[in-house]
């Protein structure tokens, strides 16, 4: 399965696009310590290569934003359903493309991050000395922008920024995971590239493919059965169901 960032709204974390989402908006005229504030901000102003050149202090306020506000977040029925599956059928697979750890906290088997994750950080640089990616789960970070321990250049979050190629690794993860008799697709706008593209290489293998979602995204269309409501209340009640 495909999740995105309605699966997590029921714990409180912002979508990015939608009626409530960060980037639905460019009217709101308030501080950026708020959603409302942050929705002043068009994507390529915070999640680009060049949007943290050009300021860096601006991108890593964001991030420290929402890490604080995902560190308050629980997992909700949703993130519940999806782990408790993992959990009864190893060959059960989560595609994510959020990247607020919800799903690994609520115990999720066979997790495969498209986007990364909040929680972990790498050097600009790309230094010899640093790791990849290290943890750093401090909420407040200091301020105003973290460094690379080992060169002392700026810190990043270890984030997929558009632009940017995604892990190969978990490219060729998910791709796997797309050859599969059931593919859902939760929570997501489905306007993502190639996180988007999973649903076409599932439908090319055969696999029944559904969706869950609030909304019409453009996967509705493609999908056999598509299924419109919160995913934490659909979720529940085929759980309810078995
Ligand atoms: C509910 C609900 C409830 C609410 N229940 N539902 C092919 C075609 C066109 C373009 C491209 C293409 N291939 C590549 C591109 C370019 C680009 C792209 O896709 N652009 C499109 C926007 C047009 N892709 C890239 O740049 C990617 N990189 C790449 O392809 O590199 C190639 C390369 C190769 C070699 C060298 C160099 C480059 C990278 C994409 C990275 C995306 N990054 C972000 C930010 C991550 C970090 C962060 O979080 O800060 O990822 S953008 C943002 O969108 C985030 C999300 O993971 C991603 C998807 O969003 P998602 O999860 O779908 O959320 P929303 O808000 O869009 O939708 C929420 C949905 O939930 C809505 O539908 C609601 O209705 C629903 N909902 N409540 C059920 N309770």
């Amino acid at each position: 399965m495909l999740t995105g960032a309605g699966v997590s709204a029921a714990s409180g974390v912002p979508t990015f696009r939608g009626p409530h989402g960060l980037w639905s908006s460019t009217s709101a005229q308030t501080t950026p310590s708020t959603v409302e504030g942050w929705r002043r901000y068009r994507a390529t102003d915070l999640a680009t290569p060049d949007a943290f050149t050009r300021d860096p202090a601006l991108v890593w306020e964001w991030y420290a934003w929402r890490r604080a506000t995902i560190a308050a977040c629980r997992p909700n029925r949703a993130h519940e359903v999806i782990a408790a599956w993992t959990m009864r059928n190893p060959q059960c697979r989560v595609v994510t493309q959020n990247v607020d750890d919800l799903h690994v906290r609520a115990g999720t088997q066979c997790l495969v991050r498209l986007h990364g994750s909040l929680w972990e950080l790498s050097c600009w640089q790309r230094c010899a000395a640093s790791p990849r990616t290290w943890r750093d789960e401090r909420v407040p970070l200091p301020a105003p922008v973290p460094t690379c321990p080992h060169c002392g250049a700026l810190a990043r979050p270890a984030v997929v920024w558009f632009g940017e190629p995604l892990d190969p690794g978990a490219v060729e993860a998910a791709a796997d995971a797309a050859a599969c008799d059931v593919f859902l697709t939760i929570g997501t706008s489905a306007s993502v590239y190639p996180a988007a593209s999973f649903l076409h290489a599932a439908r090319r293998h055969g696999a029944f493919t559904a969706e869950i979602n609030l909304e019409t995204t453009p996967a509705s269309s493609m999908v056999d059965v598509a299924i419109q409501g919160p995913a934490e209340e659909v979720l529940d009640a085929i759980e309810a169901a078995r």
